[in-house]
């Protein structure tokens, strides 16, 4: 892949879930002592979502738009020397790109309106370096406002990448940069209408200059002008990098962490990926991979887009695991999406929709009802039993809690019935906005849900069962 290594820092964070749970596993007795010390804790203040976080999680599928100089120069990482110049997307069609996000059932777009070289995709008053000063509709053009405007005609959330490492403004590794990053910010949260979420960028290279980023005073900027935005980091504030590009959530995932000490870019990816039980923050993680090895359009990959089967696994692997998919689809140097990857997109929808058309879950008011708001409250260790729709082939299963009160199960099992007895299907651990179980098809009328651990009552939200597209 074309990909300088990024520097993001690591340091020692002592997952003390993970270590008591090492320590434990030898002595038995221990971890029942440390796990209900635990959550006992934990039960006292359940941490919950802001409204915006509770927005944000049931949108599922994300996308994210790469577009930049990179686009023309066939590199990820521009090094702020390109010319306006050679930006010249002359059939560029923000409409193509939404519509077929629209299509594919996305529900947000976030363009990268500045990424690392520091070429804005706006006329931005902050700098020449812009696509005024590019051949595009003779320097009239604005990229931000083509997806805005197209988000807003085809029912889509809008967000912006403004990447804090910058190698083209001169004044980046002073205090006066923080100012430019702050006016650029407010020129893109007044001008565009509502904003759903702002992408900080952790991403610095190994030679860069020494920086001292003003998060506190960005973040302060976003809340005065766009409230109802989520901010995404490597630590939040609002939504959490899942610690790797690969489109790989923890197979444990909670939405909480401890953000005290983390900062972006600095943050271990192995926390960041699974959260943290006793976390004191509610921080979501979200999921960003691209449709291709590169994050920008480059022709020698229209042979290697994810087919729709590949994004189908994708979305197991983020929304079945508590996690949100921003899956990146890169416009090409035409300014429009490429065949393969709009082909891919329908195909994954496709496969989704036939998957989780049909619920065989016998109808149950709150459980079948698509609400997480109506629950059926249940304790650890008590099992409840789920009738199908009948004798039922299936091999997916789908379980939600209702997050607005927090996340709560840590731990649980799937059991069958076979006509005589009940038979161990699947384990799982974390849920949280939603689990999905794969495993090969079994026949059977009923099931069993027991949640072996909690951290305190469980406000189970939603079943569901279903016999998976043959195309997965
Ligand atoms: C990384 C960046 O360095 C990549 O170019 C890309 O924008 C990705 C989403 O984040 O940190």
């Amino acid at each position: 892949m074309l990909h300088e290594p990024a520097t993001r820092l690591t340091f020692e964070h002592l997952n003390t879930f993970d270590s008591m749970r090492f320590i434990s596993s030898l002595t038995g007795l221990l971890v029942l002592a440390a796990t209900t010390f635990t959550y006992a804790q934990s039960a006292q203040s359940p941490v919950r979502p802001t409204p915006r976080q509770l927005a944000w999680q049931p949108m599922e599928t994300t996308a994210f738009l790469h577009f930049t100089v990179n686009t023309y120069t066939d590199k990820e990482w521009g090094d702020g020397t390109e010319s306006p110049a050679i930006f010249n997307p002359t059939k560029l069609d923000a409409r193509q790109w939404i519509k077929s996000l629209k299509d594919a059932g996305f529900k947000l777009a976030i363009i990268t309106a500045k990424h690392h070289d520091g070429f804005c995709l706006w006329p931005s008053k902050m700098t020449e370096h812009s696509v005024k000063n590019s051949p595009w509709k003779a320097g009239k053009g604005d990229v931000v406002k083509e997806v805005a405007d197209a988000c807003r005609e085809f029912g889509l959330k809008f967000g912006v990448y403004l990447s804090p490492w910058d190698r083209h403004e001169p004044r980046y590794g002073t205090a006066a940069y923080n100012d430019y990053y702050k006016s650029q910010l407010r020129e893109l949260l007044t001008n565009y209408g509502p904003i759903s979420e702002v992408w900080f960028d952790g991403a610095k290279g190994e030679n860069a200059k020494d920086m001292t980023y003003d998060f506190a005073g960005y973040w302060a900027l976003v809340r005065e002008l766009q409230p109802n935005a989520v901010m995404f980091s490597d630590a939040g504030p609002d939504v959490r990098w899942v610690g790797n590009e690969a489109g790989n959530a923890g197979e444990t995932c909670w939405s909480t962490i401890n953000t005290e000490g983390l900062a972006p870019g600095k943050a271990d990816p192995k926390y960041l990926n699974r959260g943290d039980a006793t976390g004191k923050q509610w921080v979501p993680a979200e999921t960003d991979v691209s449709i291709r090895p590169g994050w920008f359009y480059h022709a020698s990959e229209d042979s290697k887009v994810r087919s729709g089967k590949d994004l189908a696994n994708l979305y197991y692997q983020s929304v079945g695991r508590n996690s949100l998919l921003l899956l990146n689809v890169p416009p090409n140097r035409d300014g429009l999406f490429s065949e393969p990857d709009i082909a891919s997109l329908k195909e994954f929808r496709s496969i989704l929709d036939e998957t989780f058309k049909t619920n065989l879950v016998a109808k149950q008011p709150k459980l079948t009802d698509k609400q997480l708001a109506t629950f059926t409250t249940i304790s650890a260790n008590q099992p409840l039993t789920i009738d199908l729709t009948g004798e039922q082939t299936f091999d997916r299963i789908s379980i939600q809690e209702n997050i607005a009160n927090g996340q709560r199960i840590a731990s649980g099992r799937v059991e069958y019935w076979n006509g005589t007895d009940w038979q161990p299907l699947q384990t799982f651990t974390t849920v949280g906005y939603k689990r999905l179980l794969r495993f090969p098809a079994v026949k059977s009328s009923r099931l069993r849900l027991f949640i072996t651990n909690a951290n305190g009552s469980i406000e189970l939200a939603e079943v569901g069962v279903y016999k998976a597209s043959s195309r997965e």
